[in-house]
């Protein structure tokens, strides 16, 4: 066999990775390469870039370790061609190679450049339980997609929460227990700070030399970002977080950033934790009675099922699902997406945690920042790449199907039965933003009426016949439809004045 050149890309940092897995430790040669296109397809967050660098440089260090020849380009080096392929270019001849290996990336856009590269083999990524081929078969015989359904086949698989094949608990879900508003006066634990070490610390630097203008705060950072520090995080989480995790899923609170949420996202997606490992461990916290149920199954249902199903979906609807438009929204996206200067309380809290954090828990996404646009109609397609950028976890395979499908229903229902369109009042039960907001939640109409009460009716007007056949929505749309003409046109005019004010 000759010898390979190993592409590693920023994302898949796992020993058990298939490309290291064909390739002969004692012979070949792994590139790993920090370039400006990866840096720079979006603007991503400076703790983005930060933590895909340093946890990068830390995963050379361990293969270096394991015995690998590792060659590791740097962002600064001054040959570096910017590009993965004039990277692969230069170390096939720095090397005297001809054969590269690679574990297909995460990301269409790569998947279709390293395809056209030559002499190279690229393996499929076995990281996750479902494979892209057996997705798109079982998803090609359905008239409509359920995550719980696929979510039950991945049950049966890995055997997660099963007896004698059976549901623990007798049933599959637990997810109506999952919706308590929080209080003040609970404890809040915090996600472990891990202080940068001396590598971290030169990643830091470079991010705020080359990378001063991308949005977010580069420092404090406190992520981990190796495998031991990836594991004590999630060990934390399922000792002080985990219990409460599942009842509290849904809750939002101002200055508290993390809440019950295990914050292990970015490392899962880098590939520092591994799915089904982490399952294991939290099946095993509920079996020993150290967790409640409803905890542990909606633990293992985003790992085992949402995530698997969004990758799913993504790989079988790319490349198209990415201009996905059902409900044509072309608002452009707001600047105070970017700078956080709102006056509505509750999206200034998320969006300035988001500069502050690389992190937002799913409600913050899905329920403030995602449910404003879709009421406002901003264009989903500039609403995908900022979630692309701002967060620390976001790589495409699951951020895109989860805005485009979940958060905008611009695949017309494809991958949620509904869209979750909601006014003020969800946002006041599931959080205290309210009582700090200059708009009035209770306000229905008029200039201090809360912008979501407004923008909801509008939502339901302007997609009236839509939503008319959607049983799930039908309910709203024939109460839109008893409101009095005046109180149609008196919301529509109050709405179309808030809209302007978005410019
Ligand atoms: C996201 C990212 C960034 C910021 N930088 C790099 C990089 O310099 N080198 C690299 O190999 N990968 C990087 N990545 C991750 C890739 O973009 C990722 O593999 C694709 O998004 C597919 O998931
Ligand atoms: Fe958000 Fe409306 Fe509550 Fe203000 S009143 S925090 S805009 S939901």
């Amino acid at each position: 066999m000759p010898q390979s050149l190993v592409l590693i890309l920023g994302d898949q940092l796992s020993h058990g990775l298939s490309a290291l897995g064909a390739a002969d430790r004692a012979s070949d040669v792994v590139l790993m390469a920090e370039v400006m296109a990866e840096a720079s397809y979006v603007p991503h967050h400076k703790k983005k870039i930060a933590l895909i660098f340093s946890a990068m440089r830390h995963f050379s260090a361990e293969l270096r370790q394991a015995g690998w020849t590792v060659d590791y380009v740097k962002l600064d080096d001054p040959a570096n061609t910017g590009t993965l392929g004039g990277e692969v270019q230069r170390a096939l001849s720095r090397h005297g190679l001809t054969r590269v290996i690679a574990t297909e990336p995460g990301e269409w856009r790569l998947l279709a450049e390293m395809q056209s590269w030559p002499a190279t083999t690229l393996l499929a990524d076995r990281r996750f339980l479902a494979d892209r081929a057996g997705f798109a078969d079982w998803a090609a015989g359905r008239s409509g997609l359920r995550m719980e359904h696929f979510y039950r086949i991945m049950r049966r698989k890995t055997g997660l929460l099963m007896d004698n094949g059976q549901p623990v608990g007798g049933r599959w879900n637990f997810d109506a227990d999952n919706r308590k508003a929080i209080d003040r006066d609970l404890h809040i634990p915090q996600p472990p700070r891990f202080t940068p070490d001396p590598i971290t610390r030169e990643v830091l630097d470079l991010v705020a030399k080359r990378f001063p203008d991308n949005f977010g705060s580069l420092e404090p950072f406190w992520f981990g970002v190796d495998r031991s520090d990836a594991e004590a995080a999630f060990a934390h989480f399922v000792r002080h977080a985990l219990p409460l995790f599942g009842s509290y899923q849904d809750a939002m609170l101002r200055g508290q950033a993390f809440l019950y949420h295990a914050v292990i996202a970015p490392y899962l997606n880098l590939g520092l934790l591994d799915p089904l490992e982490i399952c294991r461990v939290v099946e095993t916290a509920w079996r020993n009675g150290t967790i409640p149920l409803n905890s542990a199954e909606g633990f293992i249902r985003q790992v085992i099922g949402w995530r698997e199903f969004v990758r799913g979906i993504y790989w079988w609807r790319m490349p198209g699902y990415e201009h996905a438009n059902a409900l044509r929204a072309q608002r452009p996206l707001p600047t105070f997406y970017w700078t956080a200067e709102t006056s509505m309380a509750c999206l200034g809290a998320c969006i300035s945690q988001t500069r502050d954090e690389a992190y937002a828990h799913h409600i913050q996404r899905l329920m403030v920042t995602g449910n404003f646009a879709l009421l406002a109609g901003i264009d989903p397609h500039e609403l995908h790449r900022w979630y692309l950028s701002v967060y620390a976890d976001a790589f495409e395979w699951v951020e895109l199907p989860n805005t485009i499908g979940m958060s905008q229903f611009a695949d017309d229902g494809l991958l949620a039965s509904k869209p979750y369109a909601a006014s003020g009042s969800y946002i006041n039960r599931m959080s205290d933003y309210c009582r700090g907001c200059r708009y009035d939640v209770k306000a229905k109409s008029g200039p201090d009426a809360c912008p979501f009460n407004l923008l909801y009716w509008d939502f339901i007007a302007r997609h009236r016949e839509r939503l008319a056949r959607n049983p799930r929505m039908a309910p709203m749309v024939r109460t839109w439809d008893r409101f009095s003409a005046e109180r149609q046109q008196q919301l529509r005019g109050d709405a179309a004045s808030f809209l302007e004010t978005l410019g």
